[in-house]
């Protein structure tokens, strides 16, 4: 395999890049491992329905229904997958013990001491989402948008609660903590009001705001989606509003995009570059959308190189808080998580492979002619080799080996449960 790499580096070298320097580089870039691909979105504090705009599909056997399976299987998709990793949460993992049960809104650090621990052992920082859907709370398919202020406060204190975790999370583990809001709030057909539970939506997630944290600690940022399941007419949380909501409060709210949440022509990948323009830094949840829906397994398709290449090209690596936002349960989870997580070290992998300094040079040159040429070139590098390089040095295999694994633990633990 060496002879391979030595090989690929040459013709790579030859393009003017050096892949030594892009394995090193990437072995330091963290991307948020998401818990809820491992038991379809449920978590433990509720009594496991999914609702409020996203639904998984699917009943393939093996699901985590404990935070000691869930753990297991983290660290078995962590074991098949090379590169740096974040653990990302949301509040409906929460752990009681000794027969405690609170709701969301009393909500402490201590709940998630569990996951402190389980972070700090793995070297992982985490990153945090305040859980607003799967709960009665959750009225109309409204929470911080809600007509009722006793909805809204109840989500509010909800979201102040997640503030206090997310700090303490930062604190425990040294690493800032990204803490997503979003809400499936919105209508299934068409409002008569528009604007209302936007100016409430607004105010709520201000007040939540107001909660003291140290914004070089925790990143607090909001997500849009432009329908959601149930709420096809109409989301409170649309693009425009959130967007609008980060740039009037850069001091302590970043805007997060995730791919999966925009009319099906739009590209993020195009929206990270403008977006860097004007945000010292954002959040993305890494997804793939299939017509209507979001929350497809992360695979090695186009617009996943894009973005990647994208947060490279932009020398955004340090800007971007990259996490990962898919859950599939008719597959095995543990494969489709790692399938994912590989999918998207792959993309980045090959953003970092990609000679983008020397086709910039062409387009500044206006050479449209040669940039077409060297673009499609690029295509053909022989990246295969350097993934395996990358691999070998993280300690996974590059190849299907993985999967074999997969199958044995699917065997000797998943068929058990
Ligand atoms: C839903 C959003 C949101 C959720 C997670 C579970 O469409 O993408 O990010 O997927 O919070
Ligand atoms: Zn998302």
């Amino acid at each position: 395999m060496d002879t391979r790499y030595e090989s690929a580096k040459q013709i790579y070298a030859s393009f003017g890049v050096d892949v030594d320097a892009a394995i090193a580089k990437l072995k330091n870039v963290p991307v948020s491992l998401h818990c809820w691909q491992g038991d379809d979105v449920i978590g433990f504090d509720n009594d496991g329905a999914l609702t409020g705009g996203i639904q998984t599909t699917g009943n393939y056997p093996g699901k985590a229904k404990t935070p000691e399976q869930l753990m297991q299987d983290m660290d078995k998709v962590i074991s098949l997958c090379p590169g740096k990793k974040k653990l990302n949460i949301h509040a409906c993992y929460a752990i009681f013990e000794d027969g405690e049960w609170v709701d969301r809104n009393k909500l402490e650090p201590k709940h998630f001491k569990k996951w402190v621990e389980f972070a700090k052992a793995r070297n992982m920082g985490i990153d945090f989402n305040p859980t607003f859907f799967s709960h009665p709370m959750q009225k109309d398919g409204l929470t911080l948008s809600h007509p009722d202020k006793e909805v809204r406060d109840f989500w509010i204190e909800h979201g102040k609660a997640c503030i206090r975790i997310s700090q303490y999370f930062a604190e425990e583990t040294g690493v800032p903590c990204v803490m997503n809001i979003w809400t499936g709030d919105g209508f299934k057909d068409i409002p008569a009001d528009r604007m209302g539970p936007r100016m409430r939506y607004k105010d709520s997630i201000e007040q939540i705001l107001s909660e003291p944290f140290d914004f070089n600690k925790v990143k607090p940022c909001v997500e849009s989606k432009v329908f959601g399941i149930g709420v096809e007419a109409y989301t409170a949380g649309s693009a425009e509003f959130t967007l609008s909501f980060a740039a009037m409060h850069k001091d302590k709210c970043l805007p997060l995009m995730d791919n999966g949440h925009y009319h099906p022509t739009e590209v993020v990948s195009d929206k990270i570059p403008a977006l860097l323009c004007f945000f010292p830094e954002l959040a993305l949840h890494v997804t793939r959308g299939i017509r209507w829906d979001s929350d497809h397994v992360v695979v090695l398709d186009d617009e996943t190189k894009e973005i990647a290449k994208e947060i490279v090209r932009c020398d955004a690596l340090d800007r971007v808080y990259i996490a990962l936002d898919y859950f599939d349960a008719s597959i095995n989870r543990i494969s489709a998580w790692t399938v994912g997580f590989r999918s998207l070290q792959k993309a980045l992998l090959m953003a970092l492979c990609t000679p983008n300094a020397a086709l910039a040079k062409l387009q500044n040159e206006s050479n449209f002619t040669e940039l077409m040429v060297m673009q499609e070139e690029a295509k053909m590098l022989p990246f295969e080799d350097v993934w395996a390089k990358y691999c070998e040095e993280c300690g996974v295999a590059s190849g299907t080996e993985w999967f074999e694994d997969v199958k044995k633990y699917e065997k000797d633990v998943l068929s058990l449960r």
